[in-house]
């Protein structure tokens, strides 16, 4: 009997046509006041899921017994409930290194665009206020030659870091959970605690996941840290950041500008304080939003689904746990 997969994120044709040769396959918008209904609906009797940015509470977990693998199309897993998950033995997946490079773009898009003043002035021109050559009321901030701050280490900040030393001959520090010799040597950066990346860096650029150790990691204390000429780059997850703070940090001048990909809530309304400010520069969460790394990311999730549903150890598993459940499983 063919295997049930439930789709919550649309896939490119050729990879939901691999899917129905193999599965049976139901395609669920969640989008709307009925999303949530016709993803219960289509639960039952599911075997594997595979989407994006929705939470799968316990409540949705109970309508599909037979589940063994969620495959998210997406490396923060911070939206799973992953010891649950790990509990009922269902497989969570995600989809690292192929949006590595993207995402890092991303941030350095972002650093570039608050710096310079990109969006602001594109405004300007735009709305006919180029009527002379610039004078210092408009002019922005350098970037090459500047002190990069990243906190998060992992696979984005060091292509960061990359950019930023290799790119831009950029002094580089970083705050992670341990000091990375390979980071250093790399890219001559400086592993150093976090009040001190906060008090040096020109650019802080968050990338670490959400996590418990991480909601709120930059608040009230540590905006005021900063240096009021420096800027605030958030790749990692709205959360990660005090949002109330960040506003009262910008209302009072003390950062220079924000350059903001993730936001508490998403979509950000309109009614946000964030966007009164000319210099925040606000994408709505295009991290790894490429035609090119979207597809990548289906294609890796769509092996990591069809992995596991053959039995196999699927290449990103994110917990370990639930395949020692389904092995010890299969050796009874
Ligand atoms: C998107 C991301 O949210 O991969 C992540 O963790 O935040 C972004 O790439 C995700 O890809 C949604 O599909």
């Amino acid at each position: 009997m063919k295997k049930r997969i439930v789709l919550y994120k649309r896939l490119p044709e050729a990879l939901l046509a691999r899917l129905q040769q193999q599965a049976e396959v139901t395609w669920v918008d969640t989008t709307g006041t009925d999303g949530l209904a016709r993803l219960r609906d289509a639960l039952p009797g599911a075997h594997g899921l595979l989407g994006a940015s929705l939470r799968l509470d316990s409540s949705l977990l109970d309508l599909a017994p037979q589940l063994q693998v969620v495959s998210s199309v997406s490396v923060g897993v911070d939206n799973y409930d992953i010891a649950e998950l790990t509990r009922r033995g269902v497989m969570l997946t995600n989809t690292p290194d192929v949006l590595t490079e993207t995402t890092a773009d991303t941030g350095f898009a972002l650093i570039l665009a608050s710096a310079r003043r990109v969006v602001e002035l594109a405004g300007w021109v735009r709305d006919g206020h180029w009527q002379a050559n610039l004078g210092p009321a408009h002019f922005g901030t350098d970037v090459h030659g500047k002190t990069l701050g990243i906190v998060g280490m992992g696979r984005i900040g060091e292509a960061l870091a990359r950019r930023g030393a290799a790119g831009f001959g950029m002094r580089v520090l970083y705050h992670s959970s341990r000091p990375k010799p390979e980071v250093d040597a790399r890219y001559g950066a400086r592993y150093c605690d976090l009040d001190a990346l906060l008090r040096e860096a020109d650019f802080v650029c968050l990338t670490v996941p959400l996590s418990a150790s991480t909601e709120g990691l930059i608040g009230a204390r540590e905006l005021a840290l900063m240096k009021p000429e420096a800027i605030l780059i958030n790749i990692a997850r709205g959360r990660v950041v005090d949002e109330p703070a960040l506003i009262e940090a910008l209302r009072e001048k003390r950062i220079r500008a924000a350059g903001l990909d993730v936001f508490v809530q998403e979509p950000l309304s309109t009614a946000s304080p964030l966007l009164q400010f000319d210099n925040v520069v606000a994408t709505p969460h295009i991290g790894s939003a490429t035609h090119e790394t979207r597809e990548a990311m289906a294609r890796c999730a769509v092996e990591n689904l069809l992995s596991a549903l053959a039995g196999e150890r699927p290449m990103n598993l994110v917990n370990e746990g639930a395949w020692k459940a389904v092995t010890g499983a299969y050796k009874a």
